[in-house]
Parts: C-alpha cells; sequence; structure tokens
C-alpha cells in the first residue's frame, strides 16, 4: 500500500529536528522518500543547506530549511513561526536533535557544563520543540511525534549517567505524551536504537576522532538509514495504528556495554 493510499495526501509535513547529520538527515531523506514535505532544522545551517540539495535532487522537492538551536527559547519560537509561515498544516514532528557529551564518572566531573548541553538538549530541547508544535500536531487531524531515544534509555553504564538518565526521560515523556493526547488523532512513538556510527562519538568526546573510532572498533554498528527505516515504517502505517516504542541494535550489542568484538588490528582503530 502506497503512502497516498494510506493517508489519501500524499503532502503530509514533517518536521525534523537535528537534520544536519547523522540519522537525522537519514530520517529526512527516508520521509521524502515516502512523500513527506520536510522542515528541517539544526544549528549548522550550512550543512542543513547541503542535506536539503541532495534531498531535492533525488526526490524532487526542495526540503524547508531554518536555523534552529533546541536549547533557545528564542531560536525555537522563531523555527517554529518560519515553519507556520511556510506550511498551513504540520503533521509529524521527529524529536532528532540530541547529543551526549562526555563519559566522566560523577565522582571525577569537575565543571557541569557537559551536564547541562545534554540536559538542555535532551530534555528540554525535546519538551520545547513538542510544546511548541503540539498545536499545530493536534490540528492537522493525523499527527505523529516521534523521539528518537536510545537503548541508553533501558539500561544504563558507567559514564552514562547524566545522557542515559536524559534517554530514560525521553522514554517518561513519550509514554506520559500519549496519556495526555489519548482521544485525539495524534499518535506518539520513540525509536530507541543502540549504537550507531554517526558523529555522535566524535561529538561525546569533544572532537577526538581515534577515541571515538574506538567505539565501533571490531564490531558493525547500526547505520542512520537501518533508525531512519524505523522512523518512516512509524510514520507510515494506517492512522489507527500507533507504534508505540522500536528498540533496536546490532547483533554484535546485548546492552551498552557489552559489545562482542573481533580482534582489531592497531592500524584498524
Ligand atoms: P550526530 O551528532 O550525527 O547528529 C546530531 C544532530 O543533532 C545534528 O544534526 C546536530 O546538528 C543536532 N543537534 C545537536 N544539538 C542541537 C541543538 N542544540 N539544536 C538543534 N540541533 C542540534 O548524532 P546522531 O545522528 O547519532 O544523533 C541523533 C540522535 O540519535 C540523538 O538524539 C542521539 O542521542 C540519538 N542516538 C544516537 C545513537 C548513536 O549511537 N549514534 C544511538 C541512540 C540514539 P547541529 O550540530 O548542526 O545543530
Ligand atoms: C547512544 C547509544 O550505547 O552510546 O544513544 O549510549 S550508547
Amino acid at each position: 500500500m502506497s503512502q497516498q493510499e494510506i493517508h489519501g495526501d500524499v503532502s503530509r509535513v514533517a518536521v525534523v529536528t537535528g537534520a544536519s547529520s547523522g540519522i537525522g538527515e537519514a530520517i529526512a531523506r527516508a520521509l521524502a522518500g515516502a512523500g513527506f514535505r520536510l522542515a528541517l532544522g539544526a544549528r549548522r545551517i550550512d550543512r542543513l543547506a547541503q542535506v536539503a540539495e541532495s534531498i531535492a535532487e533525488t526526490s524532487g522537492q526542495r526540503p524547508f530549511l531554518h536555523a534552529l538551536d533546541v536549547t533557545s527559547p528564542d531560536s525555537a519560537t522563531a523555527f517554529v513561526d518560519a515553519v507556520r509561515s511556510a506550511f498551513p498544516q504540520i503533521h509529524v514532528l521527529v524529536n532528532n536533535a540530541g547529543l551526549a557529551r562526555g563519559m566522566t564518572h560523577v565522582a571525577d566531573v569537575s565543571d557541569e557544563s557537559d551536564w547541562q548541553v545534554m540536559l538542555e538538549t535532551n530534555v528540554m530541547g525535546l519538551l520545547r520543540m513538542t510544546r511548541l508544535l503540539l498545536p499545530n500536531i493536534r490540528r492537522s487531524g493525523d499527527g505523529h511525534i516521534i523521539n528518537i531515544g536510545s537503548t541508553a534509555g533501558h539500561e544504563a553504564y558507567a559514564g552514562g549517567s547524566v545522557y542515559c538518565g536524559s534517554k530514560f526521560a525521553v522514554r517518561a515523556i513519550t509514554d506520559a505524551l500519549r496519556q495526555e493526547l489519548l482521544g485525539e488523532q495524534v499518535r506518539v512513538t520513540t525509536v530507541d536504537p543502540g549504537m550507531v556510527e554517526t558523529e555522535f562519538s566524535v561529538v561525546r568526546f569533544h572532537g577526538d576522532v581515534r577515541r571515538a573510532s574506538e567505539v565501533y572498533a571490531g564490531v558493525q554498528p547500526l547505520t542512520a538509514e537501518d533508525v531512519a527505516d524505523c522512523v518512516r515504517f512509524a510514520a507510515t502505517r494506517p492512522k489507527h495504528v500507533n507504534i508505540d516504542m522500536v528498540v533496536l541494535r546490532p547483533v554484535a550489542q546485548a546492552s551498552g556495554g557489552r559489545v562482542a568484538r573481533r580482534p582489531v588490528a592497531a592500524k584498524e582503530v
């Protein structure tokens, strides 16, 4: 069944936060391929423009893009105002913007700024975007909020207290929203991946590319496209079907800290 047959409308509009790289970029491509019109946001507007250009070439539609820092109420409001001006209706919000910073144990942290950035982005940013866009999503008659959580929101690991805490919060917020929106045509989903090779670990380790590459050494991680497939699946079910939660991880990862690695020569890292 095509997207058009399911929804009777090929022009559903999806907002994707953090679409300038990794999973968000892949979600934007996947949703464009499924017939959604797109509004994309991130801080790196140059990278966002490259993503939009490439989507325009492959899908024939040019996504709307606007700078967005989900940690800033002013930026989030300006973004939402711009999206509302561009589209009469907004159906889907994919809350993907997020990050980890550091893996320092709580006792050893001397500066709280990494904690603050993670909580401001992953928790406050997600709540803010949801609050601001919910009136439009409700009015669309076919609304859907899709949050990108993590397996870190199911099982904590040493050095992940705040990142894991932020993703446990995403799961709680998703569940609470589904309760709050009961009786309305708004679906609420969380997609929770394990290890995905993106810029995530480079950001986590403050630009240390070598340390980031060690995360994926000797293991085949998920790709951003693997995650985007799940988002597309959830977003293209018939209107009466709510996919509550999708948890996916590499075959070689049983939990955050338990990964089966093949031996790696030092030069491969
Ligand atoms: P990337 O670092 O590749 O992408 C992160 C995206 O979030 C970028 O587009 C970045 O854009 C955006 N972003 C970060 N901070 C902000 C902000 N303040 N405002 C707006 N956008 C922001 O990592 P991933 O693609 O891997 O991460 C995407 C999501 O997936 C995150 O929520 C992450 O927690 C989650 N996740 C990742 C996993 C992994 O192993 N990679 C596993 C499970 C979940 P810009 O810098 O341009 O603002
Ligand atoms: C990212 C996955 O295992 O690095 O959310 O926490 S993990």
